[in-house]
């Protein structure tokens, strides 16, 4: 299998060495690219003065800020181009342990078309994070799911592994979300699209550098586009019935 690691970043300049290395020392195989929206803090220049020593790392430079999803649809365009078998999410941030990447990828090529690390099945763990994150998390997946028919524990999850024939099948362009209900319709579309899905534990780590893209105007992107595929699907079923 040749794995790529899609990394988006936006100001993670204090982040990106040590994730860089740690992909590196976790999974030597492995490569890497980095798609960048036009970081004003440099973000993009650390990663490519690190390829020449590293190897197998690629910086995709974009100009603006468009949101996680979007960042990860030009990656993946990007990847399948290229040739790559599977295709890896993983935050900049260092919340997603690199050590875990070799499970993820057996979980692979133990015949899933996609695998989630979840915080959410025995052996995975998240932060101390406060009341109202763990809620939301929490109250979030549990909605998405049921709304949604994922069958999984962890669908808001960023780190997980795509084979690249199941994305090829998705259509990615056509994907509505710009922000990071990506993670949500990529796991309604695989399970619409009769793929298999696997979770593997993974422990969630805070962010210690660098700040927070999360805002609330994700969460109602969220909100409104599984409210929407939900009425969507139940319209259709009654249609159909
Ligand atoms: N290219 C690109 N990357 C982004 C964008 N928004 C967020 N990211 C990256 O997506 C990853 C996840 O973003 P975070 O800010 O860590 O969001 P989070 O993990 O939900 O929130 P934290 O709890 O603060 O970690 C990081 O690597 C960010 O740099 C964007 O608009 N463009
Ligand atoms: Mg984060």
């Amino acid at each position: 299998m040749r794995p790529l690691v899609v990394v988006p970043t936006y100001n993670e300049r204090a982040n990106i060495e040590e994730l860089l290395r740690r992909v590196r020392m976790a999974a030597p195989e492995t490569e890497v690219l980095v798609v960048d929206d036009g970081s004003p803090d440099g973000t993009a220049d650390a990663a490519d003065a690190l390829a020449g020593e590293l190897g197998g790392i690629n910086v995709l430079r974009r100009t603006e800020k468009s949101g996680l999803g979007a960042a990860y649809r030009a990656g993946f365009a990007w990847g399948l181009v290229e040739g790559y078998d599977v295709l890896v999410e993983m935050d900049a941030d260092l919340s997603h342990d690199p050590a875990a990447l070799p499970s993820l990828l057996a979980a692979v090529e133990g015949g899933a078309d996609l695998v989630i690390g979840s915080r959410y099945v025995p052996g995975g763990s998240i932060p101390n994070w406060s009341w109202y994150r763990r809620a939301l998390s929490r109250y979030g997946n549990v909605y998405a799911g049921l709304a949604l028919g994922l069958q999984v524990r962890d669908a808001t999850s960023g780190y997980r592994a795509y084979r690249a024939a199941m994305l090829e099948k998705l259509d990615i362009n056509c994907f509505r979300s710009t922000g990071y209900t990506f993670q949500i319709e990529s796991t309604y579309k695989v399970r619409r699209a009769g793929g298999t899905i696997a979770e593997v534990p993974i422990r969630f780590a805070d962010r210690v550098h660098g700040t927070s893209k999360m805002s609330s105007q994700i969460i109602f992107e969220a909100l409104g586009l599984v409210t929407a595929w939900a009425v969507r699907d139940r319209v259709l079923r009654r249609g159909r019935s």
